[in-house]
C-alpha cells in the first residue's frame, strides 16, 4: 500500500585532516592522534561510518610513517567502529614508494587514485604502472580500494584497470569523485552527471566531494544522484563565507541533515562493511 517509504541510507565518510592545511594556519585541524581519535568518535556519534586519513608527526607536518600509520589503525580500531581507509596519496611530496607501502599499515580500506592530476600549482602524480601495483597490491593485501577520481580521464582509467585486473578485494567497487580541485574536473552539478553517467558497470557505490566552496553544489548533485558523502576538513575550511569549520563532527552534522531532507538516514558502520564488501 501506499506509506512512507523507508529511507535510503547514506554512506558518510569524514575526511577530517588531509595534507595540505598547516596547523599554524587552522589550529582546529586534529593532526595528533588524540585530535584523531576524538574527532573520530564525535563523527562517528554524529552519523561518519567512514574515516579517511592522513597524518601528521609531532611537528604537525604530513608523514607516512609505517609505525604511526599502524599506531593510528589501531587507536581508530580501538575507539571507534568506523572502516578505517588510509590516503595512499599522502601529500604531493611523498614518493610513490612511500606511498604503496601505507598498505603494510593494514587498513581496511585504502585510497586509489586514479591519473596524475594538477593539484593547484603542483601535481599530484599518479602514473599509470603506479596505480596498477597499488591496485594488485590492495587485491594481495585484501585490502579495499575506494578509487579517486578527479577528471573525466581518471574514469576512463577505472574501466582500464577493472577490465585488466578484474574486480578489488571483497567484489564491491566504490569510488568517490573528488572534485573542483583546480586542475581537476569543476565541482558541478554537470560534471558530476557527466562522471556518474560513465562510470564502469562494475561500481557497486560512489560517494562525492567538492572541495572548497564547491562542497554544497557537489553534495546536493550526489544526493540527487543518488550518490554517497564525503565530507571533512581535507576537502572545506568553511561553513559559509567568512565562518571558517569548527570541527569535523559540524560538517558531519550538515551532511546528516542534507541527506534526511533528501530522505536517507545515514548507513551504519555495519551496512557500510556490507557495502564495500569487507568481511568482519
Ligand atoms: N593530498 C593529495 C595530494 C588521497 O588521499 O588519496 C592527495 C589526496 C588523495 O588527498
Ligand atoms: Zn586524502
Amino acid at each position: 500500500g501506499q506509506g512512507i517509504v523507508a529511507p535510503e541510507a547514506l554512506l558518510i565518510t569524514v575526511a577530517p585532516t588531509g595534507a595540505e592545511t598547516s596547523k599554524a594556519d587552522f589550529p582546529q585541524l586534529p593532526t595528533t592522534l588524540d585530535e584523531l581519535v576524538q574527532t573520530a568518535q564525535e563523527c562517528e556519534a554524529a552519523g561518519a561510518a567512514m574515516i579517511h586519513v592522513h597524518i601528521r608527526d609531532d611537528e604537525h607536518r604530513p608523514t607516512l610513517d609505517l609505525v604511526r600509520l599502524t599506531d593510528t589503525v589501531q587507536a581508530l580500531r580501538e575507539s571507534t567502529d568506523l572502516v578505517v581507509q588510509l590516503s595512499t596519496g599522502g601529500s604531493v611530496h611523498d614518493p610513490l614508494d612511500s606511498r604503496l607501502k601505507v598498505l603494510d599499515a593494514a587498513p581496511d580500506s585504502c585510497s586509489l587514485t586514479m591519473g596524475t592530476t594538477n593539484f593547484g600549482d603542483d601535481v599530484f602524480s599518479n602514473p599509470w604502472p603506479f596505480v596498477c601495483e597499488l591496485y594488485q597490491l590492495s587485491q594481495e593485501r585484501q585490502v579495499v580500494p575506494e578509487f579517486e577520481l578527479f577528471d573525466l580521464g581518471h574514469v576512463a582509467a577505472l574501466h582500464r584497470l577493472l577490465d585488466r585486473y578484474g574486480l578489488p578485494y571483497g567484489g564491491s567497487v566504490h569510488c568517490d569523485l573528488v572534485m573542483g580541485v583546480p586542475g581537476g574536473m569543476p565541482g558541478t552539478a554537470d560534471a558530476l552527471v557527466s562522471a556518474v553517467g560513465v562510470l564502469p558497470d562494475q561500481v557497486t557505490s560512489w560517494s562525492a566531494t567538492g572541495i572548497g566552496r564547491t562542497t554544497l553544489p557537489v553534495a546536493l548533485a550526489a544526493l540527487s544522484k543518488g550518490g554517497h558523502l564525503r565530507v571533512g576538513m581535507e576537502d572545506v575550511l568553511s561553513v559559509r563565507q567568512g565562518e571558517p569549520v569548527g570541527s569535523n563532527r559540524q560538517l558531519v552534522a550538515r551532511a546528516v541533515a542534507m541527506g534526511e531532507i533528501a530522505q536517507k538516514r545515514p548507513m551504519t558502520t555495519t551496512e557500510a562493511r556490507t557495502l564495500l564488501g569487507l568481511a568482519r
